[in-house]
C-alpha cells in the first residue's frame, strides 16, 4: 500500500488555512487506498522563533486535538510527535550531509520567513527543508499532502532521494509527490490578499483560529478586506480580485463544492449578502471541531497515550529504514 506522510507545526494555533489546505485533506486520505502517517512536527517548531517550553507543550497537544476532532482516527492513522520518533532527525542529519546549500538558498520559504535578517536565522531554519524530507522519506512515503506553499519543498524531497540514490548507486529512497488539490490550496489572509493566512501573523483579525468562537468568526469575516463590487458568475471573474477570490474559495471548500458552484448560487450578490452567509457556514462546520477540540484538551493524558502509541507504531517502520539507510552509508553497527 502506498504510504502517505504529511506535517504540521505546532507553532501556534490551527488557522483555518491549516484546516482546508492539509488536515480536511489528511482525513480524505485515510482508509483502504493508502497507509497515512500524520505528524505534529516539534522539531521543525523551535526553528523560527523562541517557544516558551511550555506553549511548545500546549501547541503540540492541542494540535493533536485538533487533528483528532477534525476526523483523524488514531487507529487508521499513525499518529506522532516527531520529537518521539528519533529516525526524523538521524536521517535528517544524512540528508543535511546530501543536500547542497545552493539548493537551501532557493526555497522561497526561508527566504520568506528570513527576510533581510537571514545572518540572524537559525541554522535550524535554514536547513527545515532537509529535515523535512527526512520526514517524508523515513517512511519511503510517496504521497504528500500539503498546501501550495509546501510544494517546493517537496520538489527539493526529490532532488535528495535521487542524489542520494545516485551518489550510492542504490535504488532506495522513493520520489514523493506533492499532493495540491481542492478550492483551498492556498487560503489567504483576510486582511491582504496578496499574503497567505498564517499562524504567525501579528495580526490575529487575519485569520481564523480553530478555537475562534461563533461570534469572533463572523467578526473576523465581516471586517475581511474586499472590494467594492457584486461577486461574478464566473470564476473568471475572480481573476484580479484576490480578496473576493479568497472568500469564495474559502466558501467552495467548506461546502464541498466547485468554485463554479458556488458562485451560480451567489454571483450577482454584494458582500453585506455573501460574507453573513460564509459567517454561518464557517461556524457551522467549525463549531464541532472546536468544541470537540475543547474536549480533547482536557484529556491530556489520552492524548499523550495516543501519541506515544502512535511513535512504537511509526518505529516499527522507521527503525529498519535508518538501519539499512546507515548500512548503504557505510556505518559500522551495533554487534
Ligand atoms: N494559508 C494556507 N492555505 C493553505 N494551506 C496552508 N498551510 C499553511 N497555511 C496555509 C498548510 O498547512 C500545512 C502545515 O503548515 P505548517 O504548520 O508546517 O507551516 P506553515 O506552512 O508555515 O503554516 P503557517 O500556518 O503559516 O505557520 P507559521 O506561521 O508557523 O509559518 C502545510 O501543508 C501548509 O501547506
Amino acid at each position: 500500500t502506498p504510504r502517505v506522510f504529511s506535517g504540521i507545526q505546532p507553532s501556534g494555533g490551527l488557522t483555518l488555512g491549516n484546516y482546508l489546505g492539509a488536515i480536511k485533506r489528511f482525513v480524505d486520505m485515510q482508509g483502504e487506498e493508502f497507509e497515512t502517517v500524520y505528524c505534529m512536527v516539534d522539531l521543525h517548531a523551535i526553528t523560527a522563533k523562541f517557544l516558551e517550553p511550555e506553549t511548545l507543550r500546549k501547541n503540540t497537544r492541542e494540535l493533536c486535538a485538533g487533528f483528532i476532532a477534525s476526523g483523524i482516527d488514531p487507529e487508521k492513522s499513525i499518529l506522532i510527535n516527531q520529537s518521539q520518533v528519533p529516525e526524523h532527525a538521524q536521517l535528517g542529519w544524512i540528508f543535511n550531509c546530501v543536500a547542497r546549500m545552493g539548493w537551501m538558498q532557493r526555497m522561497t520559504q526561508f527566504k520568506d520567513k528570513a527576510g533581510k535578517n537571514a545572518q540572524n536565522q537559525s541554522l535550524g531554519l535554514f536547513a527545515y527543508p532537509a529535515l523535512m524530507a527526512a520526514d517524508i522519506l523515513i517512511y519511503h512515503a510517496t504521497h504528500v499532502p500539503v498546501g501550495e506553499d509546501q510544494k517546493q519543498h517537496v520538489e527539493l524531497t526529490r532532488d535528495i532521494a535521487a542524489k542520494f540514490n545516485h551518489d550510492y548507486g542504490v535504488d532506495f529512497f522513493p520520489m514523493a509527490e506533492p499532493v495540491i488539490e481542492g478550492a483551498a490550496t492556498r487560503v489567504m489572509s483576510l486582511r491582504d490578499g496578496s499574503k497567505k493566512m498564517s499562524k504567525s501573523d501579528p495580526s490575529d483579525a487575519s485569520r481564523i483560529n480553530m478555537t475562534d468562537d461563533a461570534d469572533a468568526i463572523a467578526k473576523k469575516i465581516r471586517k475581511a478586506k474586499t472590494d467594492p463590487d457584486a461577486l461574478p458568475s464566473e470564476a473568471k471573474g475572480l481573476e484580479e480580485r484576490p480578496e473576493a477570490r479568497n472568500l469564495v474559495n474559502i466558501y467552495a471548500a467548506l461546502s464541498e463544492q466547485s468554485v463554479d458552484q458556488v458562485l451560480t448560487e451567489v454571483g450577482g450578490k454584494q458582500f453585506g449578502e455573501f460574507k453573513p452567509m460564509l459567517a454561518e457556514l464557517a461556524v457551522d462546520k467549525l463549531a464541532p471541531i472546536s468544541s470537540e477540540m475543547a474536549r480533547l484538551m482536557n484529556e491530556q493524558d489520552e492524548i499523550d497515550r495516543i501519541l506515544t502509541r502512535g511513535a512504537e507504531r511509526a518505529r516499527e517502520i522507521t527503525a529498519p529504514i535508518l538501519r539499512q539507510t546507515y548500512d548503504i552509508v557505510g556505518m559500522v553497527p551495533p554487534v
